[in-house]
């Protein structure tokens, strides 16, 4: 297992729509492997496969945040959303590539989510609270979309100019 580098917006691989996952080879095991541990590490409740720059469609997940209970760590290839609840939920989303910026998105409020899993079994299950808005917040990164999308467009490039500026600060060391 290793600690991936995670990309940080702005990068074009975080733009690009990720191709499905076609078979469940022991490279994707070892993906998702890394990307749980990178995760951890960062610490965050989710990551998706291009914020470590792999163009595939796989996200991993564990939004258990209570003290004492056990993880639950979830890997989701080839995920999509089967339904959508009509009441929403908003909160104050941050996002692994785009650190200490933070913007209030609205999304469903509860989403069933369809996604082959590691075992090559199909899997369903309705989620809410934090564990549904970290999924759709990762299901947009597979589609090249970043919480920042769904901000206005004077916060959008606020931020952005800000992370242009970190990156260059990084890039001097
Ligand atoms: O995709 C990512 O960048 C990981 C995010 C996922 C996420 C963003 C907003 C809301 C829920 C999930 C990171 O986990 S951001 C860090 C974080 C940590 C605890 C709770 C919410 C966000
Ligand atoms: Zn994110």
């Amino acid at each position: 297992m290793s600690i991936r580098p995670i990309l940080i917006h702005p990068d074009p691989r975080l733009k690009k729509l990720c191709p499905p996952v076609a078979e469940i080879t022991p490279e994707i095991g070892r993906l998702a492997e890394d990307m749980l541990e990178t995760m951890y590490d960062a610490p965050g409740v989710g990551l998706a496969a291009p914020q470590v720059g792999v163009l595939a469609r796989l996200f991993v997940m564990d939004c258990v945040k209570e003290e004492g209970e056990s993880p639950r760590p979830m890997v989701l290839i080839n995920p999509e959303i089967i339904t959508t609840s009509e009441d929403t939920n908003t909160y104050e989303e941050g996002c692994l590539s785009i650190p200490e910026h933070y913007g209030e998105v609205t999304r469903p409020r509860r989403v069933t989510m369809r996604w082959l899993g590691l075992d090559g079994k199909t899997h369903e299950q309705e989620f809410d609270g934090l564990w549904a808005t970290c999924a759709q917040h990762e299901l947009d990164h597979l589609n090249g979309k970043l919480f920042i999308d769904h901000l206005g467009a004077i916060k959008r490039s606020m931020i952005t100019r800000k992370m242009v500026k970190l990156k260059r600060e990084r890039a001097r060391g």
